[in-house]
């Protein structure tokens, strides 16, 4: 197949009124008719394509008329009426086909597939062409009304979006249930699910007092795992009404938990699937941040009820218009929920460790993508994660009131529309009286800015002058980028007779280059640029280590402490992976003492004590030797490690206390395992991982059994094993604490992680099947274990690439993804991008690529 432009949108000649649907499950072969109400829209109108993929066509017929096969025209993905076949009937006629399809062998887990013994479907982006024929876009909005069928015994539930009209029993020990959905939806938002269950039932009294039934479907036996799942949406659908005046509209919200899912969860409306990873929880098996994701991820699927479904987008290419905007509110929410100033930072992690790195790679976007071959490759950190600090930015530019208007005025322009990222933009611009049309430059241009920093103080006018310069990359995509609109907020930090006093400004970048005055200093203040990383960009300013230890200590925002504390640990880590003798300031020593001297704001504290991750620093080099980093990242724990044990243990002792008394766990909790891997690496200290996993083990908590079992694995140390097998007896039966041990497994540090991931891959356990464990495994390994990934005969990458090779037949979706550290070969230096580029090489060469991979590996090797 061949990509696909923006630039080619055009309106469909037919619009699809209703759609009814009678789905008659069978594993092996489902029957599906299909009668569409389509009116014809121009009299000028073309041949009616509808798109499908893997289906069998039974027949089809126009008005009641059976059509013969002469009547119409059928390829691998299309089923073409000619416009000479529908000119003889009224602009508004209807279409029958009934199609057939094999959810048994559908291992790419698109259209409809089993997710062990329920039947489920992912139409996101473009799996309903695997259901049945359609205009399989996402301005083709209709009502739906589906029939399921099933095995009564075998499938007691039978699901769909909306409301159930109707049920009744059929011969055969069969049963049906009729849903309809009264809101017009694009095909994306499709769901049917079939199976047995344990249902938890709720519900929420909307602000208006509408009653809202709230049902959560689980696997037999799972019903206590899925009470903070209810909890969260409960909190969510509250603090959308809160926040944003927005209810939920059915009489019913369903989500339902599978073990087999490419994604994290999907919005279908009125009936959420999930990856059971993001629903089920307990404290015995789900960690902490297994917690927070649970929670975060529920509030986003229910966030899309409005920002995707109430208002979904024109195309594809639209993605952020409703997946920027869903982050940004579930990021919101958990900053409500929890520490907002904690929160930030983890987003901030992510987007500079691996955002940065898309960003600066051969799949390079904008966070509205131009060309797309696979629509599947555009679920990217980009399209969400930037996307989110677009509109974060906007945030900050217009204020929350004009923000909040602007979002009113959205619904009010859009509701039951499918719409585009400028009209979102407009109706920001309009509601704030603002103009954004430089601002929109965002969404076409790709790449992470570079701003280069030059300060000057004017000891005669006592007057600070601040000089920002802007870059963008130039690429063959993009070879004359155009300067942004971008906030920027800062502090400015003086201290005067021993008081600190500060600034706080919020100036907008629109130039090249552009110069600011501050007045009311009597010597040069010290710059905290950034503030709350007020913008998605690379800060180029080599700032002194005094500087940067005046901001920790001493500046208001918390992200900006935090952040100096990161820059002095990444410049010394550039530094010792440069050159193995450079020798490590003791400032850095100081810097930590000073952490952890107060523990105030616990949470906040394992942050700072947390390094930043191999991405993260290889983002900011060249040639990149991946050994001589994870050699450095090594080291420098040592060094911390040994310039302040004692404050480790003690701070350890203390909140493995504070947590006996049952204080403040989560935060008490994040901060003994900050502690416990600084201690991990000094051999004096090493038996305390074994007792805390044994004593985390008989309290029944995971995330203290974790952090001791992740960190046995990365020193390898000799109880890991033995700690492993009791691990591993134990939680045997439970699928998402063993795929937590396959990926402890392939995180191990040593010699013979090739041998251990060999055992793996034959494990009775493990499936390439299942895309959870096979990220578990293979993705851990390629993303977590750089020292072994990036070995230096390239035995990772063939690794990779095997198992690779053996996904782009059972699902491309999976493969495409777990392929992202390979084709990133350009930062490394021309040893390992010689071993990856060979790997790469040798995939592209396979006779049947998927369009999935085929798209990045032309990209990589372009
Ligand atoms: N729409 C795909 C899954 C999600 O972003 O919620
Ligand atoms: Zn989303």
């Amino acid at each position: 197949s061949t990509p696909r432009f923006l630039a080619d949108y055009r309106p469909s000649d037919f619009s699809i009124n209703t759609v009814d649907l009678i789905i008659n499950l069978d594993d092996t072969c489902s029957q599906v008719t299909n009668e569409l109400v389509i009116t014809r829209e121009t009299n000028t109108a073309g041949d009616l394509e509808l798109n499908g993929e893997h289906l069998t066509l039974i027949s089809v017929s126009l008005n009641d008329q059976a059509l013969s096969a002469e009547q119409y025209l059928l390829s691998d993905t299309l089923l073409t009426i000619p416009a000479q076949i529908l000119s003889q009937v009224e602009n508004e006629f209807k279409l029958v086909i009934v199609t057939e399809i094999n959810p048994l062998e559908n291992t790419a887990l698109e259209g409809l597939f089993k997710s062990g013994d329920a039947f489920c479907t992912q139409c996101e982006a473009e799996g309903f062409r695997r259901i049945s024929y359609y205009l399989d876009r996402p301005d083709i909005m209709a009502t739906f009304t589906t029939k399921v069928i099933g095995d009564k015994q075998q499938y007691p539930f039978l699901l769909s979006n909306g409301n159930k009209v109707a049920a009744g029993d059929l011969a055969n020990g069969k049963h049906f249930v009729t849903w309809h959905d009264p809101f017009p939806k694009p095909s994306y938002l499709f769901a049917l699910v079939a199976g047995d269950f344990d249902l938890l039932e709720d519900k929420f009294v909307t602000s208006s007092g509408r009653e809202v039934a709230l049902e959560i479907f689980v696997d037999k036996g799972n019903l206590h795992k899925a009470k903070h799942a209810m909890v969260s949406l409960q909190k969510s659908m509250a603090w959308d009404e809160e926040v944003f005046g927005l209810e939920y509209d059915l009489d019913i919200y369903m989500i339902v938990a599978v073990d087999f899912f490419n994604m994290g969860a999907m919005e279908n409306k009125g009936l959420n699937v999930f990856n059971s990873k993001y629903v089920l929880a307990d404290s015995k098996c789900a960690t902490d941040s297994d917690y927070f994701n649970i929670e975060a991820v529920i509030a986003h699927e229910y966030f899309h009820n409005w920002t995707g479904n109430r208002v979904t987008c024109r195309d594809w290419f639209q993605l952020s218009l409703k997946e920027g905007l869903t982050v940004f509110r579930d990021q919101q929410f958990s900053g409500d929920m929890h520490s907002s100033a904690v929160t930030r930072i983890q987003n901030v992690r992510l987007l500079r460790s691996q955002q940065f790195a898309e960003d600066a790679g051969p799949m390079a976007h904008p966070i509205r993508p131009t060309k797309v071959l696979e629509m599947n490759n555009f679920y990217t950190l980009t399209v969400y994660e930037k996307g989110s600090e677009v509109i974060r930015m906007l945030h900050t530019l217009i204020g929350a009131d004009n923000f909040r208007k602007g979002m009113d005025l959205y619904f009010q322009r859009f509701d039951g529309m499918a719409v585009t990222c400028d009209d979102f933009v407009n109706a920001m611009a309009d509601a704030s009286g603002r103009d954004l049309s430089q601002f929109k430059l965002w969404y076409s241009q790709l790449g992470t800015p570079s701003i280069k920093v030059a300060e000057h103080f004017d000891e005669i006018k006592k007057q600070y002058a601040l000089t920002l310069t802007q870059t963008l990359p130039v690429t063959s995509a993009q070879k004359a980028p155009q300067a942004m609109h971008i906030p920027i907020k800062l502090e400015l930090l003086s201290s005067e007779a021993g008081n600190t006093s500060s600034q706080n400004h919020l100036i907008e970048l629109t130039q090249s280059e552009q110069t600011w005055h501050f007045d009311g200093f009597t010597e040069k203040p010290v710059l905290a640029l950034l503030a709350d990383f007020s913008a998605p960009v690379k800060v180029d300013f080599a700032q002194d280590e005094p500087s940067l230890l005046t901001i920790v200590n001493q500046a208001n925002n918390s992200f900006c402490r935090w952040d100096a504390g990161q820059q002095l640990l990444l410049a010394n880590i550039k530094a010792l992976a440069v050159s193995n003798s450079y020798q490590l300031p003791q400032e850095l020593i100081a810097m930590f003492n000073g952490i952890l001297a107060s523990l105030d704001n616990r949470a906040f504290i394992a942050e700072q004590l947390t390094l930043p991750d191999f991405d993260e620093v290889a983002g900011l080099m060249e040639d990149v030797d991946p050994l001589a980093l994870t050699q450095a990242l090594k080291d420098i724990s040592q060094f911390i490690a040994t310039g302040v044990e004692q404050q480790l243990l003690q701070t350890y002792d203390l909140v493995s206390q504070d947590l006996l008394a049952g204080k403040d766990m989560v935060a008490n909790r994040a901060l003994k395992n900050a502690c416990l891997s600084y201690l991990a690496v000094l051999p004096a200290h090493q038996h305390l991982l074994a007792k805390q996993y044994k004593h985390a083990d008989e309290q029944e908590n995971m995330t203290e059994s974790l952090a001791a079992l992740n960190n046995l694995a990365e020193n390898d140390l000799p109880e890991l094993d033995q700690v492993l097998s009791h691990f591993e007896e134990k939680w045997q039966d439970t699928t998402l604490v063993m795929d937590k041990w396959f990926a402890i497994n392939a995180s191990v540090v040593s010699e013979n992680i090739f041998e251990r991931l060999q055992a793996l891959i034959s494990h009775p356990l493990f499936s390439l099947k299942n895309p959870n464990r096979a990220r578990s495994l293979i993705g851990t390994f390629a993303m977590r274990n750089p020292e072994y990934f990036h070995n230096i005969e390239g035995k990772g990458y063939q690794f990779l690439a095997e198992q690779i090779e053996l996904l782009n037949s059972i699902n491309p979706q999976v493969a495409s993804r777990l392929i992202t550290p390979l084709i990133q070969f350009k930062r490394f230096n021309l040893h390992h991008q010689g071993l990856m580029k060979e790997q790469l090489i040798r995939l592209q060469g396979l006779s049947n690529l998927s369009n999935d991979l085929k798209e990045k590996l032309d990209a990589a090797l372009a």
